[in-house]
C-alpha cells in the first residue's frame, strides 16, 4: 500500500514537469448524453519527442448533479472502460490532421443520475529511456439527460 501511494505521488510530481499529456478530443465540455445511450470518447495522445510506452487508460463517469465534481485524481466513479490504449493517426480523408488518438464507444448506464457528470480519465504510461511510470488524470463535464 505504502509503495503504491509513494509511486502515485511520484507520478503526480513528474507529470506536472513533463508536459506530454494526453487529453480529451471528445466529447466537448457540457455535451448532452441520454442515460442508456452510447457516446464516443476520443482520447488524444499528441506526438512527442520523448518516447513513451502506453500501459492503459481508465474512463469513468461520476455524477456531480448534487455535489461539486471532486476531480478525477480524487474520485473516478463508475468505470466505463479500463484497458489498453493504442493511439493511432487516422488515414481517412479529412481526419489526417488529428493527433494520434483512440476512440472509445461507451454507454452511459441507463440508471445514471441525470445532470452534470464528471467524465474522468486516468492514463498510465512509461516515460523515456528510464521507463519511469507516469499517471495523469484529466476530465470534461457531460450532462446526462
Ligand atoms: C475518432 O472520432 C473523431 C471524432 O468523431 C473522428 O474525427 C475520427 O476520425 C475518429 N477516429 C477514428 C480512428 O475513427
Ligand atoms: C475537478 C477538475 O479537475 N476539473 C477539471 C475538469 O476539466 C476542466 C477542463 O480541462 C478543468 O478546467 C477542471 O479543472
Amino acid at each position: 500500500m505504502r509503495f503504491f501511494s509513494a509511486l502515485f505521488s511520484l507520478a503526480i510530481a513528474t507529470t506536472s514537469v513533463v508536459s506530454q499529456s494526453a487529453n480529451l478530443g471528445a466529447p466537448a465540455d457540457m455535451t448532452q448524453v441520454a442515460a442508456g445511450s452510447d457516446f464516443t470518447v476520443m482520447v488524444d495522445r499528441p506526438d512527442t519527442l520523448t518516447g513513451s510506452i502506453e500501459v492503459a487508460v481508465v474512463i469513468a463517469l461520476l455524477s456531480c448533479a448534487s455535489n461539486p465534481c471532486p476531480g478525477p485524481s480524487a474520485e473516478l466513479g463508475t468505470v466505463l472502460y479500463n484497458g489498453p490504449f493504442n493511439p493511432q493517426f487516422t488515414t481517412e480523408p479529412g481526419t489526417t490532421n488529428l493527433p494520434p488518438h483512440e476512440n472509445f464507444t461507451l454507454t452511459v448506464p441507463s440508471s445514471f443520475t441525470k445532470g452534470n457528470a464528471q467524465l474522468g480519465v486516468a492514463h498510465v504510461y512509461l516515460l523515456g529511456a528510464s521507463v519511469s511510470p507516469e499517471l495523469e488524470t484529466f476530465n470534461t463535464t457531460i450532462v446526462v439527460t
